[in-house]
């Protein structure tokens, strides 16, 4: 194509053999224009691909990830939240420059442009392949703008040589068109976007509870010794659910229906839990499929309301037995309604996990927490419907498959040091003990079949979350079992019964192997 400009127009304007240039202003224009369709295509195929992956975003969060921290604090203190508004502002203001540049140094030649335009492109593929958080689509977003931008660039600039001189009346009308094109696809991206869960939950920002939980007390693990931290960080939490794809519900479109026996039906929406005055609770969830010393279990600060008072909100009929759950991707859970409606057990309709919104595979935009049940029968996540019902009425998910109606929580403990061989002589032993809403009392262990020996434990932050404990153990040289076992508030000692996880949670004492040498 450049052979158009090479062989001199039919009706060459100068007897000099200069090629034809374009004005500054169209130049300009051609520039920002190429920009825009850029954005907006990227924009738009974002949309599908995860809408983080907008090469406008991409660049916008590459630069807040790459700003020194003393920068940021500046940016914080001295703009307060706008710092992104400032952020992605004078982002736009740097590019539209640069665009306008790359339009005037391509007055003649398109390629200057294209190649200042392929630059641009290139820092946006480089801003989302570096990101750790998108998924392996999410480059096709930066290429269609780069490609977008070179394409349009290049396009306008011969049509604009083409037909400049002879018809500016054209021209205008393909860069309003242009113009009109790169809003509609920007405008489409940001909408399809804004379905998007990702989005609405980045949009949220922090959550502030009125009741905020307790500090957790340096002492309320023995980390260094080998065993959890006691608060589990949102990513390291155990996953258990039946959905191939996570539902992605935007907190805007969410809807919680509140229905049966009641005596009137509520529907909430996100707003109308958000604007409650939220609490916090320190709860362990537990997996009923978790085997003896096995990992599905861990602990957070859950930020919600209470359940109970949603359901007296709607008021609970004589003669309700079950909350039936259900949540968007089909999946139903039954608790008691005496469970939900003791106002000391806390059930909460939680909508926050460790100070941030909940994350989507933990069920954003809600989900269930019910302290001392184990998950599969209390603690639905993406919830979007609570039935007031009898247990003959309904029946829950993993019921039908074998698994008890009722499932309260079993005492149990597990070792988590020491693992493979340590040096003879005086060996730590540590781990996790739980009883959630009722406490555990004593954590014993033994070593081949000695005596029992208390071990010590982290101090207690709440009935409803696990306990750390540790202990120490004489080993000769050789190997070695130690065996552990939990007593809860109640006075129950865990049972030495081996049961499997079906129907209704596992028992017996974990048991581990070392070798000192
Ligand atoms: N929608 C939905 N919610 C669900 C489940 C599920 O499969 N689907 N599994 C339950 C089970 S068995 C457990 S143990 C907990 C686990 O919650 P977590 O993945 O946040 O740890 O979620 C419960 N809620
Ligand atoms: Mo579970």
């Amino acid at each position: 194509m450049t052979t158009d400009l090479e062989q001199a127009p039919a009706n060459p304007p100068e007897p000099t053999e200069a090629p034809p240039k374009l004005a500054a202003g169209p130049a300009a224009l051609i520039g920002v224009l190429a920009l825009a369709a850029a954005l907006a295509a990227g924009h738009l195929v974002a949309a599908f691909v995860g809408i983080k992956a907008s090469p406008y975003l991409a660049v916008g969060n590459a630069a807040v990830d790459a700003t020194p921290a003393w920068l940021k604090d500046f940016a914080a203190g001295t703009f307060g939240t706008a710092d992104k508004t400032v952020l992605l502002g004078g982002m736009a203001v740097v590019m539209v420059v640069l665009a306008v540049v790359a339009g005037l140094v391509s007055r003649t030649w398109a390629w200057p442009g294209q190649a200042i335009i392929g630059v641009f492109g290139a820092v946006g593929v480089a801003a989302v392949v570096t990101r750790p958080d998108l998924g392996q689509f999410a480059v096709i977003a930066p290429v269609a703008s780069l490609v977008t931008g070179v394409l349009v660039f290049r396009g306008l600039h011969h049509a604009a040589l083409a037909q400049g001189i002879s018809s500016p009346s054209r021209r205008r009308f393909l860069f309003a068109g242009v113009a009109v094109g790169a809003g509609l696809a920007g405008g489409a991206g940001q909408w399809i976007g804004s379905q998007d869960a990702e989005a609405s939950r980045d949009a949220l920002g922090p959550l502030v509870p009125t009741r905020v939980a307790p500090p957790i007390p340096p002492d309320a693990d023995f980390a260094r010794l080998g065993t959890p931290t006691f608060l589990t960080e949102n990513h390291d939490f155990y996953r258990i659910d039946t959905a191939l794809v996570v539902p992605q519900i935007p907190a805007e479109g969410w809807r919680l229906r509140l229905h049966g026996m009641v005596d009137r039906e509520i529907t909430y929406t996100y707003d109308d839990i958000r604007r409650r005055p939220l609490v916090e609770r320190v709860v362990t969830l537990c997996c009923v499929s978790n085997p003896v010393g096995g990992p599905y279990i861990s602990t957070a600060k859950f930020i919600g309301v209470d359940l109970a008072d949603l359901l007296n909100e709607a008021g609970v009929r004589p003669g309700a037995e079950q909350l039936f759950s259900t949540s968007a991707d089909g999946f139903t859970a039954g608790t008691p309604v005496s469970t939900v409606l003791d106002p000391g057990r806390g059930a909460m309709l939680a909508i926050g996990m460790n100070g941030e919104p909940l994350p989507i595979e933990h069920g954003f935009p809600a989900r269930l927490v019910v302290p001392g049940l184990y998950g599969y029968v209390s603690a639905t996540k993406w919830v979007t419907e609570l039935e007031v019902t009898t247990w003959d009425a309904q029946q829950a998910y993993w019921l039908h498959r074998g698994w008890a109606e009722q499932g309260p929580i079993k005492t149990e403990s597990r070792i988590d040091a020491p693992h493979g061989s340590v040096p003879p002589g005086r060996v730590g032993i540590a781990g996790i003990a739980w009883a959630q809403h009722t406490g555990i009392a004593k954590v014993e262990v033994r070593l081949d079949n000695g005596p029992w020996q208390e071990a010590t434990l982290s101090a207690n932050v709440t009935d409803d979350a696990w306990r750390m404990w540790w202990a120490q153990v004489q080993a000769s040289p050789g190997s070695h079992t130690v065996t552990v076992r939990a007593t809860d508030r109640s006075g129950y000692t865990q049972t030495d019964q081996v049961a499997d996880v079906v129907p209704d949670g596992a028992t017996g004492w974990h048991t581990i192997n070392f070798v000192a040498q």
